[in-house]
């Protein structure tokens, strides 16, 4: 088994019954969550001009190889009505690999760590819940030290705590 890291992020529709949703798919794809973190409300990067996320952080289990993981949380978010079209655009859903254990892996569909994981405040905060001590296995610093950098990027803390399938 593999320890797995998973952002998982909505803006559009009913963002919490999506996010409870995706869990569930995830546990019946193999990908067994063990621990979710709080849920944030978090102001859209990259492109800013979008509703604001719900985002989460969940550790989960898995045996499945990287790419096998991919194809399976790409359904997952196919299901949930997650069509690409604008890049970076609002979202009903997205599943993101943050780290697979200690794995290192820059293929064309797949880069593990999240290439982009050290610099938002959206992925670090609910990961430092989590993990804080956890070394970042490029980087090697600590979650909690790299969380630091990204204090000025707006999240909040609310109330709603998804369902963990059983
Ligand atoms: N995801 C993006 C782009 N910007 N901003 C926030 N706050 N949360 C996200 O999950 C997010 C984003 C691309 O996947
Ligand atoms: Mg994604
Ligand atoms: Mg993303």
């Amino acid at each position: 088994m593999k320890r797995v890291y998973l952002s998982i992020g909505s803006n559009l529709g009913e963002r919490e019954r999506l996010l409870e949703r995706a869990l569930a798919k995830l546990s019946a794809a193999a990908v067994r969550p063990l621990r979710v973190s709080s849920v944030y409300e978090t102001e859209p990067l990259d492109r800013r001009n979008q509703p604001w996320f719900l985002n989460i952080v969940v550790e989960a289990e898995t045996d499945l190889f990287p790419r096998m993981l991919l194809m399976r949380i790409r359904r997952i978010e196919f299901e949930l009505g997650r069509r690409r079209l604008a890049p970076k655009g609002p979202r009903p859903i997205d599943i993101d690999v943050l780290l697979i254990g200690g794995t290192v892996l820059r293929t064309p569909e797949l880069t593990v760590p999240h290439p982009r994981m050290h610099e938002r405040r959206f992925v670090l905060e609910p990961l430092a819940e989590l993990a804080p001590e956890l070394r970042h296995p490029v980087d090697g610093r600590p979650i909690r030290e790299l969380l630091e950098a990204t204090r000025t990027q707006l999240v909040r803390r609310v109330a709603f705590r998804p369902a963990l399938p059983a």
